[in-house]
């Protein structure tokens, strides 16, 4: 097997060490203070993380994926409720393919009770795992007390959340729609240095059609297409999962795609670092979005000037991940949820 990080398909809920449902009523009181509940938080994101690194890319994306629907309001974690439409909840929709840390959202729900929102809990915990990930370079603050929705649909997360194979002008205005910029865009998207991605996410980057083939770099290419047949049989599945990283696969995988590790610390596997726009530059990153970097004039100038400064993509990510963070909640009527899963009224 070609990755050092262990990443078979699903993310088990091995790390749920305990439904703690009866301790959270007395907990309750303890937490009321700003301090406990970040304290807590920290304290039970670390402990996921340590337990299954997989995690940590999870809760940051959860926190890209709740806020972009209908604001910071908890959404995205319902399995079901009354307002759905008749598509499914978020967690239905295509574009949430992989998504996962529902089950550690639980445990620190079980742990603060009642008076603390689900939409709260996202924000914080992927705060926390920024900063886990980045070896404490990537901090921020975040302003507590949203409310969770009561509306989750597919059809809204389908309709607003970017898709893998958009052209930069499709991710520009996608972005814009939510009044974050081009550089917001270009530092966003340095998530992109952790986690994984789903082979349909990433399979248009390795046809040999013209038409839907963006660059890529042909050794990269040639390696990434065998170690997907290698993962089939690994993760037995016709949709196994790749690293986003270059720098996370062995070195024989470097090699042979003729990786210029310059710049990049390959000790660093699971680092939330700059170096994803090293490996873009390099034409060695999975999604087809996530090359559209390059090809427009400012993002592509972007995409350099980070990665050749990475104190200033922390600044810059830690800035546009609080903003992200600070979306308003856009629907009408809200609560504080006591499942993360679903509406107080279908409890
Ligand atoms: C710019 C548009 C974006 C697109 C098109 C996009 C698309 C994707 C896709 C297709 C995956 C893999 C899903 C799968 O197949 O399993 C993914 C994973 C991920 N995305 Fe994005 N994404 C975007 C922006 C962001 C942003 C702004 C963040 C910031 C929080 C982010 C954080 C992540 C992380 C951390 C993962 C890995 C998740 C894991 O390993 O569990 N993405 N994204
Ligand atoms: C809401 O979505 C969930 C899961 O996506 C589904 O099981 C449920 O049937 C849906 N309910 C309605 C009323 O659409
Ligand atoms: C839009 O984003 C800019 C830059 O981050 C910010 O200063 C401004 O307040 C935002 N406007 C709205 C309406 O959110
Ligand atoms: C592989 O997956 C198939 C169907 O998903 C299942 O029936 C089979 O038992 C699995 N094999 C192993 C070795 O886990
Ligand atoms: C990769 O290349 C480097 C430098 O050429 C070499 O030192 C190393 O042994 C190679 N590693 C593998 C696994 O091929
Ligand atoms: C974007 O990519 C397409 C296809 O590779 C190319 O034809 C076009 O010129 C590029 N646009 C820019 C602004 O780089
Ligand atoms: C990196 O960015 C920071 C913050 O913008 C700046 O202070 C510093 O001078 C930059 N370093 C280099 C080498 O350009
Ligand atoms: C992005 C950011 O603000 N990073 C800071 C996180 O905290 C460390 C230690 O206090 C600072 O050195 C970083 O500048």
């Amino acid at each position: 097997m070609a990755m050092k990080a262990t990443h078979a398909g699903a993310v088990a809920g091995a790390v749920v060490v305990c439904l703690c449902a009866v301790v959270a009523v007395q907990v309750q009181a303890a937490v009321a203070g700003g301090d406990g509940v970040e304290g807590t938080v920290r304290t039970l994101v670390e402990a996921a993380i340590k337990g299954d690194p997989r995690l940590g890319p999870a809760l940051l994306r959860l926190v890209f994926h709740d806020c972009w629907v209908n604001g910071c309001d908890g959404s995205v974690l319902l399995d079901t409720t009354p307002f759905n439409g008749s598509s499914g909840t978020e967690k239905a929709a295509g574009r949430n393919i992989g998504l996962a840390g529902f089950e550690v959202i639980d445990t620190i729900k079980a742990k603060l009770g009642d008076t603390v929102s689900c939409a709260d809990i996202v924000v914080l915990a992927g705060r926390d795992a920024a900063a886990v990930m980045s070896r404490g370079k990537i901090n921020y603050t975040v302003v507590t007390g949203r409310r969770d929705g009561v509306v989750s649909s597919a059809a809204a997360a389908a309709a607003t959340l970017p898709d893998s194979v958009f052209k930069i002008g499709q991710l520009k205005d996608n972005f814009a729609a939510k009044n974050f910029t081009a550089e917001e865009l270009v530092v966003l998207s340095g998530a992109h240095a952790v986690g994984v991605s789903h082979l349909s996410s990433f399979q248009d980057r390795l046809s040999s059609s013209r038409s839907v083939s963006t660059p890529i770099t042909a050794a990269y290419k040639a390696a990434l297409g065998k170690d997907v047949e290698a993962q089939k049989a690994v993760q037995n599945t016709t949709d196994p999962t790749e690293p986003f990283n270059i720098r996370d696969m062995d070195a024989g995988f470097r090699n042979a795609s003729g990786f210029d590790a310059a710049g990049v610390d390959t000790a660093a596997v699971g680092v939330l670092d700059n170096s994803f726009y090293l490996a873009n530059t390099q034409n060695m990153v999975l999604l087809r979005s996530d090359w559209e970097l390059l090809n427009a004039t400012d993002t592509r100038r972007k995409v350099s000037v980070l990665g050749g400064n990475a104190t200033r993509w922390e600044m810059e990510f830690a800035a546009a991940m609080a903003k992200l963070s600070n979306l308003p909640a856009e629907g009408t009527r809200f609560e504080v949820r006591k499942s993360c899963r679903s509406i107080n009224n279908l409890n």
